[in-house]
């Protein structure tokens, strides 16, 4: 039994308004979904940034101020399948710069399947995969003082508030030296006609994806949660450029949880909290940064600008 998403799950479920923490999406039957929907037409994010990595590549190496001769760490947060970072590789590797590549993941599996990829595909590279926890990682890392860049893509960092967001950021710093880099990939603020359907597909993924948290209650901490009885509610305000998630109760019932010893009431309509999804500009991303030892040096867009790649500098 988890206990920390025990106490989480009882914790938000008795919270007003109810909310569940967006990163318990992530089991294996999670990743599966969230590779489904990466490839979806409607979820332009990893088009955009896969874009920017394909064809702006020669900007973001011009950006990065690295030279082929002078030894580099390429460090990614999250690597998952490594699809944009790879064309980078590539390009980094034909044209023989000197440098490592450490994609860093919590999960181990998701590091084993990317290091058997790159293995195949850019036999030269030297690949030292890191798995645990970021900052723990980063800090064993900043001991050796060889100069670093970071990646932190796929606008993952909106999955965060604002508060947090910039806590992460500030962490990051401390864990860098003066003139290390951090891209940070981000989705730009739009309208809704563009917005919405990204997380709202006509093929049902989004609704699977968030609806596994209930599937997760159920199987793991003994749920009963009916889920013809729960739909998947996307929701994004343009003014405030995030999209947010929901899951509403279609009826008023009570559902079981048995690891929690306690019946949950809902009305008719009641929501359920599950993401926010933050979409940016140059001011929020200022606002982000602004307590943290990062500048902005300058941000590479994708063809639609609909995303941004932000390359900040470790002051
Ligand atoms: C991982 N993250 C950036 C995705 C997003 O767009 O917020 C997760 C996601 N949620 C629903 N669809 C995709």
């Amino acid at each position: 039994m988890n206990e920390i998403f025990k106490n989480e799950v009882d914790k938000g479920l008795e919270s007003n308004p109810k909310t569940l923490p967006s990163k318990y999406f992530y089991d294996k039957k999670g990743d599966a979904l969230f590779v489904e929907i990466m490839n979806l037409p409607e979820y332009y994010l990893t088009r955009c940034e896969l874009d920017i990595f394909q064809n702006k590549t020669q900007e973001l190496i011009a950006a990065f101020g690295v030279k082929p001769d002078s030894y580099f760490e390429l460090i990614e947060l999250g690597a998952g399948d490594g699809t944009e970072t790879k064309e980078l590789l590539q390009t980094l590797d034909n044209k023989n710069y000197s440098f490592d590549y450490f994609p860093i993941d919590i999960s181990s599996n998701s590091l084993n399947l990317l290091e058997k990829d790159l293995s195949k595909e850019l036999p030269n590279l030297s690949v030292q995969t890191k798995q645990g926890d970021y900052f723990e990682v980063l800090a064993s890392l900043k001991k050796n003082k060889k100069p670093k860049i970071v990646l932190f893509l796929g606008s993952t960092i909106g999955n965060m508030t604002d508060d947090l967001a910039a806590k992460f950021i500030h962490s990051l710093g401390a864990n860098l030296h003066a003139g290390d880099k951090l891209l940070l990939g981000v989705d730009l603020i739009k309208t809704k006609e563009i917005v919405l359907p990204a997380y709202n597909d006509k093929q049902g993924i989004t609704a699977k994806f968030n609806m596994n948290l209930l599937d997760r209650i159920n199987q793991e901490l003994g749920g009963n949660f009916d889920l013809n009885q729960f739909k998947h509610q996307p929701e994004y305000n343009e003014n405030e450029g995030i999209a947010k998630s929901f899951i509403v109760s279609t009826a008023h019932q009570h559902v079981e949880i048995k690891a929690i010893g306690k019946k949950i009431s809902f009305k008719e309509g009641e929501k359920i909290h599950t993401e926010i999804s933050r979409k940016y500009n140059d001011e929020l991303i200022e606002k982000l940064i602004v307590n943290t030892d990062f500048s902005i040096q300058t941000k590479i867009l994708d063809s639609n600008a609909y995303f941004a790649d932000y390359l900040l500098k470790r002051n």
